[in-house]
């Protein structure tokens, strides 16, 4: 069992191919020493404020920092880092459109055990969905180093073929030990759960995942970022937030609006500023449904 490493330079195909086969990949040194610093300097006074879990499953010495959007323009660009997106892209391409399902800065303190082993995309309610099919894919940014005695994120490689539902112990996983500044990407369906943090400090990384757009998202993206606040923001950002058609009928507002519309009615709504491949897919099935493009 062996976790496989590629280097800052690695592209999107290279990644996808990876998480295909083995569920999960560390792509090393993504980030420089500083824009790790300026991520946490951002980042620390909301990390300071927030209340450790409240289960075993969310951490009792673990505090989860969410609504990053809103509070942190830094990730708003982190969220849109281009292997990120060229990874989703191809990963997720089989659907017409994938959103960003959650950002959460999970900072393991000493003490916490270890996560129960999970499958992340048990969150649709236990859905069982076939073996191959990808409705999620994940990074966490490690913004500390990453290894077995803090915490680092337990998986399993290969796993993302295995059946659903199963139970593992802490000894059947690796940790993805990887350097600050390194990113772990991981699919829906690869086992894997937060370390055990046997160390005095804090292990601390930025989780930012994405998922299909025919799915609902773990963090609600509409009220975790105020509206003031989303209206400043880049189209293509808002478009991966969930303001956009998810396929031909999902997350139309009113009488039949973009959602992009209704937040700035100053843009001409349909079809602007999707990410790659989108619009053409929303006019394809829209064709294939009018027999006719609504141009
Ligand atoms: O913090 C980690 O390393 C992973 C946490 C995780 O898998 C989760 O909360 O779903
Ligand atoms: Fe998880």
């Amino acid at each position: 069992m062996n976790l496989i490493h590629l280097d800052a330079n690695a592209r999107g195909e290279d990644v996808s191919a990876a998480l295909e086969r083995d569920g999960a990949v560390v792509v090393d040194n993504v980030l420089s020493s500083g824009q790790v610093d300026d991520l946490m300097a951002e980042l620390r006074p909301w990390i300071e404020h927030t209340k450790a879990g409240f289960d075993s499953f969310s951490g009792r010495n673990t505090r989860r920092t969410g609504a990053l959007i809103a509070r942190s323009p830094k990730c708003r660009e982190l969220v849109m880092h281009p292997l990120a997106l060229a990874t989703c892209g191809r990963f997720l391409g089989h659907a017409t459109s994938y959103q960003l399902h959650l950002t959460q800065v999970i900072s393991i303190g000493p003490g916490e055990p270890a996560q129960t082993i999970h499958r992340d995309q048990w969150a649709f309610d236990f859905f069982s969905f076939p073996k191959g099919y990808e409705v999620q894919c994940n990074t966490i940014w490690a913004m500390t180093d990453f290894n077995e005695l803090n915490g680092a994120t337990r998986v399993i490689p290969g796993s993302n073929r295995f059946d659903d539902k199963m139970r593992f112990k802490e000894e059947e996983t690796i940790p993805a030990e990887m350097t600050r500044g390194s990113v772990l990407f991981y699919g829906g369906s690869v086992y894997h759960g937060g370390g055990a943090n046997r160390s005095g400090q804090t292990r601390t990384g930025i989780n930012l995942t994405y998922n299909l757009s025919w799915l609902r998202q773990e963090e609600n993206q509409y009220l975790a970022c105020p509206p003031e606040i989303a209206r400043t923001l880049p189209v293509g950002l808002l478009r991966l937030m969930g303001y956009q058609l998810g396929a031909y009928a999902l997350g139309y507002v009113g009488d039949a609006l973009d959602p992009i519309q209704v937040l700035r009615p100053d843009l001409n709504g349909f079809g602007f500023g999707y990410l790659e491949g989108t619009a053409e897919k929303l006019r394809k099935q829209q064709s294939e449904l009018w027999g006719q493009d609504r141009k």
